[in-house]
């Protein structure tokens, strides 16, 4: 009998790489999407897996859509990836935010535990949580939580009824504290890949400008196609537990900038940078940096893909998006 995983969020960043990784090991794989008035299978296009897809209908905000997925699907294992994970958008939309990452979560839990109280539960956790907490310099599953965001108070809360379930009810129920991970299917609106897409632009010659916010914040930036593994490890284990996702590294936003335009071999970056305060937060998270030393131990689990490997990916599969564009409008 094959496995059977069901994912909410399949169509972000990471539900895609998950996808991948589960169908290699042979799962059958169900992908939650919500209602669309314009299709956008895009990611999973581009990782050449959306026809290996089952996709079931279900809203985060909608109690019943979650019922009634679990009770049909009855998945093994779940992995909650679904959110509005943008964090400036939470200042913006505080209650939509907490509806879908907070009351989400809760709709989900009590989903399983009513029809399907075997399935594994992954919660996609995230160091926002952390926000202006540190210990010396570097976070772990032992460091206090100071949310900066309702992005990150939506997410404490998720954090808690995950560890809360599995206390209560004895339910397997697993969090991931991930660090910030980027891909070349990265939403664009996040600072990575709205990096690398503007200096693909600057490369061909199609802008001449590239607008951030604050530079000096510090993120520990890994490869989501090697978090994705981390995810799924932590539902193999003999007992759940919660465990930090990081590479141990942390890069200012300014060295992530340098880094691609040298990528892209453009000299002199600071002449295509502007600052504009619209892009800056009403309270920031300064610095990052996770002890993945818990996930090594306990899971085996390492980063593979090094920060100048990553850059380097993303800007390249930008400019390969750019120059293909160009050749099918010629063509
Ligand atoms: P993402 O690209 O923003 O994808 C989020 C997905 O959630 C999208 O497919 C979106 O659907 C879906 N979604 C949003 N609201 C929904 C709703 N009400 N009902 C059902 N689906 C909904 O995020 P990601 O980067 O893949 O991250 C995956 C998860 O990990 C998120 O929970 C995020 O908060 C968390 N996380 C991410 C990072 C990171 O660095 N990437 C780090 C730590 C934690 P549409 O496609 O329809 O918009
Ligand atoms: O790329 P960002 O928007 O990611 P952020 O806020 O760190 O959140 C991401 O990682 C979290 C894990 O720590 C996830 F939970 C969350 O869902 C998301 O995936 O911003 C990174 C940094 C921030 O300090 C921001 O202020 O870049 C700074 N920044 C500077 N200029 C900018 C910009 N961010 C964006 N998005 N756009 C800018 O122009």
């Amino acid at each position: 009998m094959k496995k059977t995983a069901l994912i909410t969020g399949i169509l972000g960043q990471d539900g895609p790489y998950l996808a991948k990784l589960l169908l290699e090991k042979d799962y059958k794989v169900y992908g939650m999407t919500r209602r669309y008035s314009l299709p956008n299978f895009g990611n999973v296009e581009y990782l050449g897996i959306h026809h290996d897809i089952d996709y079931v209908d279900g809203d985060m905000t909608d109690e019943s859509s979650l019922m009634n997925i679990i009770k049909s699907v009855r998945p093994d294992e779940v992995y909650n990836l679904a959110a509005q994970s943008f964090v400036k958008a939470s200042f913006e939309q505080p209650k939509f935010t907490t509806d879908v990452n907070a009351l989400g979560v809760l709709y989900l839990l009590n989903a399983i535990k009513y029809f399907s109280p075997t399935s594994r539960f992954y919660q996609a956790s995230t160091s926002e949580m952390f926000g202006l907490a540190n210990d010396g310099g570097y976070q772990d599953e032992n460091t206090n939580f100071h949310p900066r965001s309702p992005y990150g108070v939506s997410k404490v809360y998720a954090y808690w009824m995950t560890v809360n379930y599995r206390e209560s009810y004895n339910m397997f129920t697993a969090n991931g504290i991930l660090f910030n991970h980027e891909s070349p299917i990265r939403g664009i609106q996040f600072v990575t890949r709205k990096i690398t897409d503007g200096v693909a632009k600057i490369k061909l010659g199609l802008a001449t400008e590239l607008r951030l916010g604050n530079m000096e914040a510090k993120r520990d930036w890994g490869f989501a196609g090697d978090y994705v593994e981390a995810m799924w490890l932590m539902l193999q284990t003999d007992k759940p537990d919660d465990y930090v996702v990081a590479t141990g590294e942390t890069h200012s936003v300014q060295e992530f900038v340098e880094a691609a335009f040298a990528a892209a071999d453009i000299p002199d970056w600071k002449k295509y940078i502007t600052i504009d305060p619209r892009f800056k937060r009403p309270a920031e998270v300064p610095h990052l940096c996770g002890r993945v030393d818990k996930a090594t131990k306990q899971l085996g689990w390492k980063p593979k893909v090094s920060f100048a490997e990553l850059v380097k990916m993303m800007v390249e599969a930008d400019i390969k998006r750019y120059e293909m564009a160009s050749v099918s409008r010629q063509s």
